[in-house]
């Protein structure tokens, strides 16, 4: 591979190698670029090499969330189950990092900690918790939306003796919950899948629970071989679909593949009966893709407040005592306003003999203590204390490394009263910086894997205009990205987001500005407007 630019060590420098990083660094290849990764951990994988826990699976279908650019690669790697487990998305990472030859571009264990961009060389500066020091023209961000743990600020939680984890960084090898008394504390996601399966090993388990989620059942099974064969012959199609006709880039894969997501049906005018009818039936075939049942869920309260009484209902069917079902039933939150959660067995798990729940809304942790958490009139002891409290989400990667870009400016100024962007892929004042699946994009509202294959094709196709255009610098301009700034804010207004106080608002990081952070009108509409930005010499960014 050659240098396009002699002056610096490498063309492009990537910071990370999830499927983002991945991803750009193959079509930085194909471009004859020479490309280096900074990568932390010690393999590829992203959030499917750090996020071990129990249980830990993708809430998108696996032949959906999926690379797309390589039909050799999608019809030749067998996916076993609907949603695939942590285990088998890290071994296709890995597969696509051998296939692909990237390995040997990727420095691991090495954490970019700062970049500095240098307006008279137009090249950045990227320094490495190894000491290392690298230079590009571009500096592409591929940190992930949901990389940095979040360790809640609990008094005592240092002095806890027993055995402690961390869902987010879990270790390598695996864990024997049983004859253990476990305490977990958290109920997003990440926990909805882990307390099945501990619930199923351990002796004990008692779960922390401060706002209860909306869980919807996945439905998981194998995938049957013949369907499987059926659904590639359309993989083109379906992908397309993905890509253009639904709002979240995944969705239920039996659709047939269309141009577009026909209008769903609002509320207005369905009996309770209706209404319960259609949800039932994809509450029945699982699924995060439920929210897409009905038009207007998220944008109108009326319907909102039918959808969750409805889910409500089942969770008071499933969970046998009342007192632990009202508890598990969300009321502080319109649902789909913060991520809905994808489970097997959930509400069914407080039904065990060995499962407790303990509502901090009446009973609120004190300290915790060397053995367990004082609550104010008991002690809940435990040999194991589990945290699946979330991350710093989508500005948390960003900011912990010091960005400085055209004369110092730093990032973490730039962005005091929250992340602002052009495209969710550009910062005014910060030349030759691409973020993938940046704030102001799509990103966590959507199947990842869609948007980031978008984002890097989108930065390849700037950077090949700029070789075009023999250009060495592009940035965008700060009057693009206060429109783009209040189109995303126009956007999550006309929702019921807002209200959520979700991460997406960075609502669960005391002092973090509250600010809805991805943009919610949809990977096909977003995608059109990048389409339309391209074909108006790309519109927004400036070249020089
Ligand atoms: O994190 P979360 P997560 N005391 O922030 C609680 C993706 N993901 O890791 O809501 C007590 O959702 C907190 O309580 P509250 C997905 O996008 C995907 O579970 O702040 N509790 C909450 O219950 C997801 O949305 C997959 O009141 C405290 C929990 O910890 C995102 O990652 C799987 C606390 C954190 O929930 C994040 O999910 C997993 C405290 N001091 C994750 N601090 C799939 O693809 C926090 N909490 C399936």
């Amino acid at each position: 591979m050659t240098r396009t630019d002699q002056k610096s060590d490498f063309d492009i420098i990537i910071v990370g190698a999830g499927f983002a990083g991945l991803y750009m660094l193959h079509r930085a290849h194909e471009m004859g670029l020479s490309a280096r990764v900074f990568e932390a951990g010690d393999n590829v994988g992203g959030t499917w090499y750090w996020n071990r826990y129990p249980g830990a699976r993708c809430d998108a279908e696996s032949l959906a969330y999926s690379f797309s650019f390589d039909s050799d690669l999608e019809q030749e790697w067998q996916w076993t189950e609907r949603y695939a487990t942590q285990a088998e998305i890290l071994a296709y990472a890995e597969h696509v990092a051998d296939r692909f030859d990237l390995r040997r571009h990727i420095s691991f264990e090495s954490t970019v900690d700062g970049a500095r961009y240098d307006d008279s060389t137009n090249l950045w500066s990227v320094t490495v918790d190894t000491g290392e020091v690298a230079s590009a023209p571009f500096l592409i961000m591929a940190t992930g939306c949901l990389s940095v743990p979040l360790v809640p600020d609990i008094e005592g939680l240092e002095n806890y003796k027993g055995k402690r984890y961390q869902a987010s960084l879990w270790p390598h090898e695996s864990v024997d919950f049983s004859n253990q008394t476990i305490g977990v504390i958290g109920t997003g996601s990440s926990a909805i899948q882990a307390i099945p399966v501990i619930a199923q090993q351990a002796e004990h388990l008692t779960v922390f629970q401060r706002t209860p989620n909306f869980s919807v059942p996945a439905v998981n099974a194998s995938l049957d071989d013949s369907w499987v064969g059926a659904f590639k012959k359309n993989y083109r199609e379906h992908r397309r679909f993905h890509k253009l006709g639904l709002s979240s880039g995944f969705g239920d894969l039996e659709i047939e593949a269309r141009e577009r997501q026909p209008d769903a049906m609002t509320a207005e005018g369905l009996s309770d009966a209706e209404f319960d009818a259609m949800i039932e039936a994809r509450w029945e075939q699982g699924g995060a893709y439920i929210l897409g049942t009905i038009a207007d869920t998220l944008a109108n309260e009326t319907t909102n407040a039918r959808f969750a009484d409805f889910v409500h209902r089942k969770i008071r069917d499933i969970v046998d005592d009342p007192a632990t079902a009202d508890a598990l039933c969300p009321t502080s939150h319109p649902i789909g306003t913060k991520r809905i959660c994808v489970d097997t067995d959930y509400y069914a798990t407080y039904n065990r003999p060995n499962v407790d729940l303990v509502n901090l809304r009446e009973e609120p942790i004190i300290r915790i203590t060397e053995t367990g958490i004082q609550l104010p009139k008991r002690h809940v002891a435990f040999d194991t204390l589990v945290l699946a409290t979330g991350f710093d989400a989508m500005t948390g990667a960003l900011l912990k490394m010091n960005i400085q870009g055209s004369n110092g400016q730093k990032l973490k100024d730039k962005w005091a009263e929250g992340p602002r962007t052009y495209l969710g892929l550009m910062m005014a004042g910060f030349p030759n910086l691409f973020t993938i699946t940046g704030p102001g994009s799509p990103s966590v509202l959507s199947n990842m894997l869609v948007s980031i294959e978008q984002h890097v094709d989108f930065i390849i196709s700037l950077i090949t205009h700029m070789r075009d255009k023999n250009s060495s610098r592009i940035e965008t301009s700060l009057q693009a990205e206060d429109q783009w700034v209040n189109h995303v804010n126009d956007i999550a207004n006309a929702t019921l987001f807002p209200k959520g106080g979700s991460w997406y608002l960075g609502a669960n990081i005391p002092g973090k500005p509250r600010v809805f952070m991805p943009y919610a009108a949809g990977v096909g509409v977003y995608r059109e407007v990048c389409d339309e930005v391209a074909a108006d010499n790309y519109r927004g960014f400036i070249l020089s």
